[in-house]
């Protein structure tokens, strides 16, 4: 293949390949008003939140007492009406809107508002996984959510399409817990048959040291996880609520001393880690540590890394030190539309990487074959992760 048959056929097969998504805080329709989606969420969501306390007099405070769709009403007006929707999170917006053939340079939200009532929410889920080219999802799931035990009391369940992921932000930190905490864990794990256990942890987050976390990794959840033969997924670098005015708009990053995943994969090398970290600066430490542990696997570009510039450099530097044994993206949407979106923007982004890659080797005397870049493309975005969820217990 010459270089424009390269470029064509990478965008071909990322187009065709149905990927898994291995991060979201989507919920399966059976989870009732758990599950996210429609206008009113799509334009609430805590990114643009953030984004409307920019560009707008209005006070947290004063914001925070509107309802719903009066809150959705002001964001359209202000970031979408009154300023062009230029940012990563706005834009997205519009690509959702433009791929459900709505209008969006419509000047309310009347006219979306109707078509989204009018949808069935499992048969639109189906054509918005159809839409984003994925295949299936992973959940994220806080059984010591009030909301959410009761949805899994009430018999929710993972349809089709829905993973479940057991996240331990809460179980690791909270010294409230009693009772066996390992038999909670194996049972939940069972029960939801999750197919990772995870945990977002601070830029401060050290392994080892004299705290509860440690004792909870060391002596409960890497454990159990080894037990069931699921992976750990370590997502390093959030400061919590830096400001809590805007509630979930109110995170920040840091940089974070990566020496602890040195430790836990050296201290642990029958465990399996999934990691991802939210600073920039952390990124490359990160490719070298994957190079020392064939038992860490890198994945996404987390929450403030997913814009293009970003992921860009990411993914290249990533392809560099790593070859495919790495998961590029996962999209952590929240609303179950932002998966056209965040799934369009990885494909647009990824394209010229893969290309460029695939070019320079041709240069250097290989020329890759169509096989060979749907091989690639399927590890990339399905393979590394069946292979590393691929010995569950269950
Ligand atoms: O902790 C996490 O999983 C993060 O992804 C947070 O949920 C964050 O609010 C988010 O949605 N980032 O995209
Ligand atoms: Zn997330």
């Amino acid at each position: 293949m010459n270089t424009n048959e390269i470029q064509q056929a990478v965008e071909q097969i990322l187009d065709s390949t149905p990927f898994i998504d291995i991060h979201t805080h989507l919920f399966d329709p059976s989870f009732g008003n758990l599950s996210l989606w429609g206008i009113d969420d799509l334009l609430t969501y805590h990114y643009i939140e953030a984004e409307l306390f920019r560009s707008s007099s209005i006070r947290p405070e004063a914001y925070w007492i509107l309802s719903k769709e009066e809150r959705a009403d002001l964001i359209w007006k202000t970031l979408f009406v009154e300023n062009t929707p230029l940012s990563e999170a706005t834009r997205g917006v519009i690509a959702v809107l433009q791929a459900l053939e709505l209008d969006p340079s419509a000047p309310t939200l009347d006219s979306f508002r109707a078509f989204f009532r009018k949808q069935d929410l499992a048969e639109h889920a189906r054509r918005i996984f159809r839409l984003a080219g994925v295949s299936e999802v992973v959940m994220t799931n806080d059984l010591l959510d009030p909301q959410e035990q009761a949805r899994w009391h009430e018999g929710a369940e993972r349809g089709v399409g829905f993973h479940a992921a057991l996240r331990l932000d809460r179980i690791l930190t909270e010294t409230g817990i009693s009772g066996d905490l390992s038999h909670f864990l194996e049972m939940s794990a069972r029960n939801m048959k999750a197919v990772y256990m995870a945990v977002s942890l601070p830029d401060s987050f050290m392994y080892p040291r004299d705290d509860i976390s440690t004792r909870r990794l060391r002596e409960t959840v890497l454990p159990v996880c080894r037990e069931l033969g699921l992976p750990l997924a370590l997502m390093i670098g959030v400061r919590r609520s830096v400001n809590p005015a805007i509630r979930s708009a109110g995170d920040a990053a840091g940089r974070a001393d990566l020496r602890s995943i040195e430790h836990l994969c050296s201290e642990f090398p029958d465990n399996r880690f999934l990691v991802t970290v939210l600073s920039r600066e952390n990124q490359h430490e990160l490719c070298v540590y994957a190079r020392k542990f064939s038992n860490l696997l890198p994945f996404g570009c987390w929450w403030f890394l997913n814009n293009p510039s970003i992921v860009e450099e990411i993914t290249r530097e990533r392809l560099e030190m790593l070859g495919v044994s790495f998961i590029p993206q996962h999209s952590d949407a929240r609303v179950l539309e932002q998966l056209i979106y965040k799934w369009r923007n990885t494909r647009r982004t990824l394209a010229p990487i893969l290309a460029d890659a695939y070019k320079r080797l041709a240069e250097d005397g290989r020329v890759v074959t169509r096989a060979e870049i749907q091989r690639d493309v399927n590890r990339l975005f399905r393979g590394n992760f069946e292979q590393w969820t691929s010995r569950r217990a269950y």
